[in-house]
């Protein structure tokens, strides 16, 4: 008999700047909640960097500020598996505002470790496509290929 198909889903996750000395506790949020971590990099974005990753906000009014705050300090680039990993994520983290998280969704992440509208706390890939893309702007070397569930996750 066939061994059942589980189907994993890889998406890039960021603890930013104003989360980053609750990264301990976060990562272990995250592991409660059915994702294997198996990839992490801490790394300090130049602006340029930042820019890049956040391209599609270019010419946006908020952008200079969110690429000074994305590039102010260290932040924890993580890939995360499981099933539906892109959008469970994003339901995790909750709504972009900080504030207003805190009146519609008060469990959110974002609502219990964010700061203001901007300084959010976490990142998520918003699509399969951005996942891909994310990925590999933190993990060059990174394969996007089916994960089999278990599999070690490495620091
Ligand atoms: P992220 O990309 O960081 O996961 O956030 P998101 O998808 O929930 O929101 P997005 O629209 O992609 O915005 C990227 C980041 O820009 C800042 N932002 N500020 N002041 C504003 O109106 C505003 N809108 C967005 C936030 O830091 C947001 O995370
Ligand atoms: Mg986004």
């Amino acid at each position: 008999m066939e061994p059942p198909h589980i189907y994993v889903e890889r998406t890039l996750a960021i603890i930013k700047p104003d989360a980053i000395n609750r990264a301990d506790h976060l990562e272990d949020i995250i592991l409660k909640s059915g994702f294997a971590i198996l990839q992490k990099r801490r790394v300090t974005l130049t602006p340029e960097q930042a820019s890049d990753f956040y391209v599609e906000h270019y010419g946006k009014l908020f952008f200079p500020s969110l690429v000074a705050y994305m590039s102010s300090g260290p932040v924890i680039a993580l890939v995360l598996a499981r099933d539906h990993a892109i959008s469970y994520w994003r339901e995790l983290i909750g709504p972009t505002n900080t504030i207003k998280a805190r009146q519609t969704h008060p469990d959110c992440l974002r609502a219990l470790y964010g700061t203001d509208d901007q300084r959010n706390a976490l990142h998520g890939s918003d699509s399969f496509t951005s996942s891909e893309r994310e990925i590999r702007f933190f993990f060059p070397d990174s394969i996007i290929e089916p994960v089999p569930v278990g599999q070690a996750a490495k620091d």
